[in-house]
């Protein structure tokens, strides 16, 4: 059954793999599944046709015969559990990576966001600088605590699993920052992580499709 997903036609991030259609590439790259991309332009985000996809507006959504998903967690939580090699056969351990899926994507990506709403959509205001370091240093909490549990390991929890898709791909929105380079188990997690094939291959399909746009 074919896969269609949703990405910008002309990506907010310049092809550098930050908009949240390349979790959703990576992790069906994982998994070695094919798919299509439907390249939506800035303009057609809140017509009819995408809203059917995403209430939203928003992209990554994902089709699959009569299924539309949007939100990427639940598009690569979806992708874990549809295909092996994302999420371990033991039930404890699948519970404890879902765990850090959600972890990722509400304990540590909320205050990396905001870093970014400060940075553009509150440029010019009066209270700029002083939030910026608030929020800073709510980022440095959460990444000193996630270093700490890391540690040595490879990974979050065992094997590689869509956890670790999600975790390096909301820290990842750091890269520029200076932030990361401040903790150098991370900074080693995500550039293990970028080493895989399939992130590779993901990373370079949704490049190709900025170059071919601009
Ligand atoms: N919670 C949703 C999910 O995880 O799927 C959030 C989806 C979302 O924010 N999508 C963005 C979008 O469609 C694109 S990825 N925005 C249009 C809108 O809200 O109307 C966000 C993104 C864009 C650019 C960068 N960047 O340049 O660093 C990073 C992230």
């Amino acid at each position: 059954m074919t896969i269609t997903i949703t990405a910008f036609a002309n990506a907010l991030d310049r092809g550098r793999g930050l908009a949240r259609d390349m979790r959703v590439r990576w992790a069906l790259e994982e998994v070695g599944q094919p798919y299509d991309v439907r390249l939506v332009p800035w303009e057609k985000f809140k017509e009819e046709a995408h809203l059917a996809r995403n209430p939203f507006g928003q992209i990554p959504t994902y089709e699959e015969g009569d299924l539309t998903l949007f939100e990427s967690g639940a598009i690569v939580l979806h992708i874990a559990e549809r295909f092996p090699g994302l999420l371990p056969s033991d039930a404890n351990a699948r519970a404890r990576a879902i765990m850090w899926m959600f972890a990722a994507l509400s304990t540590i990506e909320p205050s990396i966001v905001d870093a970014d709403i400060v940075e553009y959509a509150e440029r010019g205001k009066s209270w700029q600088g002083e939030r910026k370091a608030m929020v800073n240093e709510r980022i440095r909490v959460r990444l000193s605590e996630l270093s700490a549990r890391l540690g040595d390991a490879d990974w979050l929890d065992g094997d590689f699993s869509a956890a670790d898709i999600l975790m390096v791909h909301v820290l990842r929105r750091l890269e520029g920052s200076g932030i990361l380079e401040e903790y150098p188990s991370l900074a080693a997690y995500i550039a293990r992580a970028e080493a895989r094939p399939a992130y590779r291959r993901a990373f370079a399909a949704q490049l190709a499709a900025w170059e071919a746009a601009t």
